[in-house]
């Protein structure tokens, strides 16, 4: 049997040729652009790949703020076969260059204020990166302009690659609770098929609806939401490359009329602990959750107060996005709902059976946008993708009436604002400081129920607590790793807790922090 040719870019792209051509597809700070033109640009930027010596199953780094210019190279790459990879604009250099090595990456696009950055990392691996600028700038030596390329008049009709459902399309960057970032690969037949299943049936897009995502591109749920999802139907997406605050959030939402925004529950919580105007709200007809569990009481509030449902959903990196979800049709607060069509879940506890009803187990998913490994580790591929079924490392429970609700992580990862952090590297930025002797980072609830690092501290026996020490500490972990990672409260202590063999006991600083 002929395996059938398929492109997911070629895909997304040329289902809005027909009667979206003229439509918006993207609004960014500066400018907009329609789905012909989205069209013509990628097929471009993909000429200009080839040209520049990319082949086929080469790997493109892209570190972009959320603009046109994102989705242009991400689907241009994908266009020629070509694996770019999403990877976050704030991490610190040292996470770029294990990404870099690790990769194998040919090239690299960046925002602009990223430049030196790039440069200075591509000096020091042998200058072997094609370096690549989202925007035109006289310094740029060594470096093509996104923006120039694209002003370039070739003629257009350039063929999408030859690439399969079951090829390498792309990939984004996850992290685990020890070892370093894992690159996890998706397949062609991943990306659209999430606009298949959640976009459809869960929040109905249409192609009247604005979207905004306060989720990043680089992030999968922001890929989907952002991207994928308004694509998949000729839809608009407002895209803002600043950090989303809650002015600009309720400017952009305002501004342009937005009806699907997509939040993490931290910024729900900053909206409604504010003295929120509604009038900038009018527009929405429907808002998500995702990246953290939504408390039920942040879920009542937003309905009550906006007359609009905000549906939290949980989704992974591996699985691209929400597989288990609240819908229109049944909103359950404080709970993540059923499988998504086409997903089917199970539960399976420490003994290998599956969990029945109000048994606790840990959450495995099978569907049809599950990545298929992490680059170059087999052992962590092997856990993770089994067969059909992918395991996501969370502990649910499922009720008599199939309801799925959250009771925590299974390995030792806090979600905080929506993204991973690994209490052992906060722990060891923290060790890094000369005044710390030891340290403990435990999960802490806020005021909202939301999770934020705590810290425990043993000094060096010279050093004194003072006031400054804790502003200390948190600009040194702030320098160290992407910064909402530093702890938000310290407690010092003179020693910790520790079994017989020397290891720390952090859950019995979690029961007496309880
Ligand atoms: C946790 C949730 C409870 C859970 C993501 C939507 O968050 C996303 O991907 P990540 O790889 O993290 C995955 C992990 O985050 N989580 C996410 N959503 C929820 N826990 N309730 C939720 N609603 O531990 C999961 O395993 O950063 C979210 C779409 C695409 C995504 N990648």
């Amino acid at each position: 049997m002929n395996k059938r040719e398929y492109n997911a870019a070629y895909d997304l792209i040329s289902r809005n040729l027909l009667n979206n051509k003229d439509k918006i597809a993207f609004i960014d700070n500066h400018l907009k652009i329609s789905y012909e033109e989205v069209y013509k640009n990628v097929q471009k930027f993909s000429l200009e790949l080839k040209n520049l010596g990319l082949n086929q199953n080469d790997k493109i780094i892209i570190c972009m703020h959320d603009s046109i210019y994102y989705p242009i190279c991400f689907l241009g790459a994908i266009w020629s076969g070509i694996i770019p990879i999403c990877i976050n604009t704030m991490l610190p250099e040292k996470d770029y260059e294990y990404m870099l090595k690790d990769s194998e990456a040919k090239a690299v696009i960046f925002s602009s204020p990223l430049k030196k950055t790039f440069e200075t990392l591509n000096n020091k691996l042998g200058k072997k990166l094609l370096l690549l600028s989202d925007l035109n700038n006289k310094n740029l030596i060594n470096t093509i302009s996104v923006e120039t390329v694209l002003t370039k008049s070739v003629d257009i009709n350039i063929e999408p690659a030859i690439t399969f459902e079951d090829s390498v399309c792309f990939w984004l960057y996850s992290s685990g609770s020890t070892g370093s970032p894992k690159g996890t690969v998706h397949i062609h037949r991943s990306l659209v098929s999430t606009a298949n299943t959640y976009a459809k049936s869960i929040i109905k897009i249409k192609s009247d609806d604005i979207c905004f995502s306060a989720a990043k591109l680089f992030f999968a749920y922001g890929l989907g939401n952002a991207m994928t999802f308004p694509m998949s139907i000729g839809a608009t997406s407002i895209l803002m490359s600043d950090r989303p605050t809650l002015e600009s959030v309720s400017d952009v939402i305002n501004r342009h009329k937005v009806s699907i925004f997509f939040g993490v529950p931290t910024l729900y919580a900053a909206i409604l602990n504010s003295n929120i105007n509604k009038e900038n709200y009018l527009s929405l007809r429907l808002s998500v959750s995702a990246g953290e569990a939504l408390p039920a009481h942040l879920c009542e509030k937003w309905n009550n107060l906006l007359g609009i449902k905000v549906l939290d959903g949980i989704g992974s990196t591996e699985m691209l996005h929400i597989f288990i979800s609240n819908s229109i049709e049944e909103t359950i607060p404080g709970a993540s709902g059923r499988p998504v069509q086409g997903y089917k879940a199970r539960l399976i506890k420490d003994d290998g059976v599956e969990a029945k009803d109000s048994e606790i187990g840990e959450l495995e998913i099978n569907g049809p946008s599950s990545a298929i490994s992490y680059w170059n580790k087999p052992e962590k591929t092997k856990v993770t993708f089994r067969g059909k079924w992918t395991r996501t490392g969370d502990k649910y429970v499922r009720d008599v009436n199939g309801i799925y609700t959250y009771c925590g992580r299974a390995d030792d990862m806090m979600k905080v604002s929506g993204q991973y952090v690994s209490p052992f590297e906060v722990e060891a930025a923290l060790q890094s400081h000369k005044s710390v002797l030891e340290a403990a980072v435990v999960a802490h609830k806020d005021k909202d129920n939301l999770i934020k690092p705590k810290a425990f501290i043993v000094l060096n026996t010279e050093m004194k607590i003072n006031d400054d020490l804790e502003m200390e500490l948190t600009n040194h972990v702030k320098q160290q790793l992407t910064p909402f990672k530093y702890p938000r409260w310290y407690e010092f202590c003179s020693e910790l807790p520790k079994t017989a063999t020397g290891k720390i006991q952090r859950y019995k600083l979690r029961e007496n922090d309880e």
